[in-house]
């Protein structure tokens, strides 16, 4: 499989997380989000994804966009180890988990957002990074609850072992801490990511492991 992508995307992240958990064997493009080179904007890649977002999984010559909609492919085609529980009130609620992260929180703090701010919107730093902190203590606050409800044992989000959500959460709280954001008020979140980060899978797929890492 290809996985195109870059070190610092979170989306990116989460797939690396699923395909590292699942053992499944892949391939890196990269795709340099960095202005000026920006490859997201290329004829070349916006005919793989007309919407010009990172990752992009190509498997058998098959296309296959959104994060989420690719976790739950791998899921389907390489069910072992589970990322889903089996019940679906607990599918649910992983689901659940994950997109509040997904959904919620992301696209808020995503790279064209903040450019919009910087750019057609002329705000300054300042208001860009207050921006940013804001949609990660909104999101944090009402996820640090949820995990003290739903976490079986403080290292994972829902239950004990890693799922969908896990693999959400642990590069959200990476891009929290590069934007310099207070964590200190979500303590369960940050010892379920002390755990993740730990684990061979998910320390092979953090950003500073990636060959286009600086
Ligand atoms: N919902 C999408 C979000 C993808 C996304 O926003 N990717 C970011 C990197 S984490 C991106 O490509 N940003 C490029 C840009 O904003 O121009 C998914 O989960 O795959």
């Amino acid at each position: 499989m290809k996985l195109y992508g870059y070190f610092r995307s979170s989306a990116t992240y989460r797939v690396r997380i699923a395909l590292n958990l699942k053992r499944i064997a892949w391939q890196a493009v990269l795709i340099d989000l960095r202005a000026p080179v920006s490859a997201q904007h290329s004829p070349e890649f916006r005919a793989l994804n007309a919407s010009g977002l990172i990752p992009v999984l190509i498997d058998g010559g098959q296309i296959v966009t959104q994060s989420l909609a690719i976790i739950e492919y791998l899921e389907e085609t390489h069910p072992e180890p589970a990322l889903l529980p089996r019940a679906p009130l607990e599918r649910a609620r992983v689901r659940a988990l994950a997109l509040a992260i997904a959904c919620d929180i992301h696209p808020l703090n995503n790279l064209r957002v903040l450019d919009y701010l910087r750019g057609p919107l002329a705000q300054d730093d300042g208001a860009v990074n207050a921006w940013y902190a804001h949609w990660i203590a909104t999101g944090f606050g009402a996820l640090e609850r949820e995990a003290q409800r739903l976490s079986g044992d403080g290292r994972h989000l829902y239950g004990s072992a890693p799922t969908l959500a896990d693999v959400c959460l642990v590069p959200q709280m990476a891009n929290a801490r590069r934007f310099n954001c207070d964590v200190t008020p979500y303590p369960t979140l940050r010892a379920i990511c002390a755990h993740l980060e730990a684990l061979p899978e998910f320390a092979r797929a953090a950003p500073q492991a990636q060959p286009d890492a600086p």
